[in-house]
């Protein structure tokens, strides 16, 4: 039997000690997605009980490219806090394999449940923006491992980044353009994330077994694979009619 509140601690005390661990199922045998989301959810409350407070949901495996560069294949939820989020600077030696992808982001205003439509989620935005994710794994080397692994990981979050927040509109369609140090490093339509950014929320919101509280941020998920994040790059990212915003790693 596994129990969710050890395998939790385990991923803790990796994140905490910056340490690789192999995956869960390899050391303490399969489990399912729900036990998964049980593991993801009492990872959560630790860090809770350290202070910090839940801010929103990020959506994972939400474009083609993603789920062949991590070979899994269904769109996954994450849980972000406002100890993951940063601004303009951060510090790469304090994870342990972080990458980075290009994102959308929204913030609600409403609260959200069940089965939304699009216009109802449009209506339901506080703001939109350009994001940046950066991903960390506690698993070693960040591959190979199977989907219960990264969502009880809570879907390798690690730490996001808002651009200029942005009047609520629809994201369809738009340019994203991610450059290190000044060269295009990846590019993609925002309709690589599930179709359209904002099919993410509607996903999120009838995947959460709880309503998505009003002044949510939520990540719909990157739109291109994640680049290997290293000391001294300077990522920027530009979405089309969204605006550019930029993240340096030391
Ligand atoms: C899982 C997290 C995926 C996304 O935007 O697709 C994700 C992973 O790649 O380890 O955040
Ligand atoms: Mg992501």
């Amino acid at each position: 039997m596994i129990d969710p509140d050890l395998l939790a601690r385990e991923l803790d005390e990796a994140l905490l000690a910056r340490r690789e661990i192999a995956s869960l199922t390899k050391t303490h045998g399969e489990f399912d997605l729900n036990t998964a989301y049980r593991i993801q959810e009492r990872g959560v409350l630790l860090r809770l009980a350290r202070g910090e407070k839940i801010v929103g949901y990020k959506m994972g495996l939400t474009s083609a490219a993603k789920r062949a560069q991590m070979n899994l294949g269904v769109p996954i939820y994450g849980v972000l806090t406002d100890a993951m989020r940063v601004q303009g600077e951060l510090r790469v030696l304090d994870g342990v394999h972080p990458k980075i992808e290009p994102e959308i982001a929204f913030v609600t205003k409403h609260e959200l449940s069940g089965n939304v439509d699009h216009g109802q989620a449009i209506d339901a935005l506080q703001a939109v923006a350009p994001a940046l994710e950066i991903l960390d794994s506690r698993f070693v080397g960040f591959k190979y491992f199977s989907l219960p692994d990264v969502v009880a990981d809570n879907c390798s979050s690690w730490k996001f980044v808002l651009g200029p927040l942005q009047k609520p509109r629809e994201t369809g369609g738009l340019r994203m353009r991610m450059s290190v140090d000044g060269k295009l490093a990846q590019e993609a339509s925002s309709n690589d994330i599930s179709g359209d950014p904002i099919l993410s929320l509607l996903q999120l919101v009838a995947m959460l077994p709880h309503p998505l509280p009003a002044g949510s941020i939520v990540l719909a998920g990157g739109a291109t694979v994640a680049e290997p994040l290293r000391p001294g790059m300077t990522i920027s990212l530009q979405v089309e009619e969204l605006g550019e915003m930029q993240v340096r790693a030391r």
